[in-house]
């Protein structure tokens, strides 16, 4: 009878320690799987990708005040400013550093990125001031 009670009270030990253990894992998988989601749809929501073979995705459809990141992924810089190269006014906004305030105003070293909100709609170009010939679109619902 003794021996019937030492086991019941190490297989509760054992079952529970088990259930605490794994219920603290549960828990911690799901807070990183919560973190990383945030952190995917937070990066994923109107990304344009600058590579060494230019803008990805090349035109990219946004609703109106949207904020867009541009995100310098290649190993040059890159200075993303609206169209059209020297005067960017195309953007029709004042101020910024030349024609419009669609503009990084300089370049973005390799890693860094730069965010700017549409508020006009339309289909607006832009494209690397440093090397002028990659562009790009955004339009604007
Ligand atoms: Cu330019």
């Amino acid at each position: 009878m003794k021996g019937l009670i030492y086991l019941l009270v190490i297989l509760v030990v054992i079952i529970g320690g088990y259930l605490l253990l794994s219920g603290d894992r549960a828990l911690d998988v799901d807070a990183k799987a919560t973190a990383v989601d945030h952190d995917d749809s937070a990066l994923a929501e109107n990304l344009v990708i600058y590579a060494d073979d230019g803008f990805s995705p090349s035109t990219l459809e946004i609703d109106s005040g949207a904020m867009v990141t541009f995100h310098n992924d290649s190993s040059s810089s890159v200075w993303p400013a609206s169209a059209f190269h020297p005067t960017h006014g195309e953007y029709p906004t004042v101020g910024g550093c030349l024609g419009s305030i669609f503009d990084a105003c300089r370049g973005l070293l390799p890693g860094e990125s730069w965010s700017f909100a549409f508020d006009v709609v339309g289909e607006w170009k832009y494209h690397n001031h440093l090397s002028p010939s990659e562009f790009g679109s955004i339009i604007v619902k």
